[in-house]
């Protein structure tokens, strides 16, 4: 049997299922033995396609509570070969942000539109012959025919339709592969900027000098809570300014002086963006 070896991304809006749904495939079909965790929000999972005689290493990203940091989307989306892109069937408003934020991202980052399923999460609350579920099966129909893709009806509370989605994405994902762009050449820095922003770039320019999230996500999590930064609320220059020069410290510890000036230089002339 042969084994490939392929990155899959969820993306959607807050509290749409993403994180149950891959709870609901991970967990439950296999024991805990086939879970690793890659990064922080990354489970691999291998399944089986007998017929084919093949495996395949499923590494599963769940782009969880990152609504508004756009590069750091876009790092985590980096060499993915397919897509789930996931609403949710009591909120109408989470089928907007779907052709209109995520994927134009997706085809940024991978160089085109890679393979996508769209689930109309929640399948388990609305009635099969409800008003809603008549809305979301003629847009997702739409949304379909546009992007050459498939959609499922799922629940990650019952189950169902997670496995059937999860093994096709798979094998859509098998013919697929995203260009490998430098981070440099996907994110622009524009003159003016929010301070979210700036601390969205300011995280991507970690996981890339650094090297990747697993080594940079404690450390920044420290930072932003010894500083007291609400990450999701109101994040002032002062605190970035706070931010910038706790982490020229940090790296003093393990980065010869003349790289610490360097990230400090740059960082400083993201902060001077900021409006
Ligand atoms: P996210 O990762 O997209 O942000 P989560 O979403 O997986 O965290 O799910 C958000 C909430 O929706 C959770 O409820 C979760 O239990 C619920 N949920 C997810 N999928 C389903 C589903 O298929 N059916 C039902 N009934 N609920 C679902 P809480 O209450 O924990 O916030
Ligand atoms: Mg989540």
């Amino acid at each position: 049997m042969k084994t490939f070896k392929k990155k899959i991304v969820l993306l959607g809006d807050g509290a749409v299922g993403k994180t149950s749904l891959v709870r609901r495939f991970v967990f439950n079909a296999f024991s805990d033995e086939y879970i690793v965790t890659i990064g922080a929000n990354f489970k691999k999972k291998t399944i089986e396609y007998p017929k084919l005689d093949i495996q395949l290493d499923l590494m599963i990203g769940d782009l969880i509570g990152q609504q508004g940091f756009e590069n750091t989307q876009k790092f985590n989306m980096r060499g993915s070969s397919g897509a789930f892109i996931v609403c949710d069937l009591t909120r109408k408003d989470t089928l907007k942000s779907l052709d209109r934020y995520w994927i134009p991202l997706l085809k940024d980052v991978l160089g085109s539109v890679p393979p996508i399923i769209f689930l109309a999460n929640k399948l388990d609350l609305v009635s099969p012959d409800s008003e809603e579920l008549k809305f979301f099966r003629k847009e997702l129909i739409e949304l379909c025919e546009k992007y050459d893709a498939r959609y499922y009806l799922t629940s990650a509370k019952t189950g169902e339709n997670v496995e059937n989605a999860f093994r096709e994405i798979g094998i859509y994902a098998l013919k697929f592969e995203p260009e490998m762009k430098s981070m440099d050449s996907i994110y622009i820095v524009e003159n003016e900027i929010s301070a979210q922003k700036a601390l969205d770039i300011f995280k991507v320019q970690l996981y890339m000098e650094l090297g990747g999230e697993e080594f940079v996500n404690p450390i920044l999590q420290k930072q932003i809570s010894d500083l007291k930064i609400d990450v999701r609320g109101n994040i002032t220059v002062e605190d970035l300014k706070m931010f910038v020069e706790r982490m020229r410290e940090i790296e003093r510890s393990f980065l010869p002086e003349e790289e610490v000036q360097k990230f400090y230089i740059k960082r400083m002339g993201i902060l001077s963006r900021v409006h």
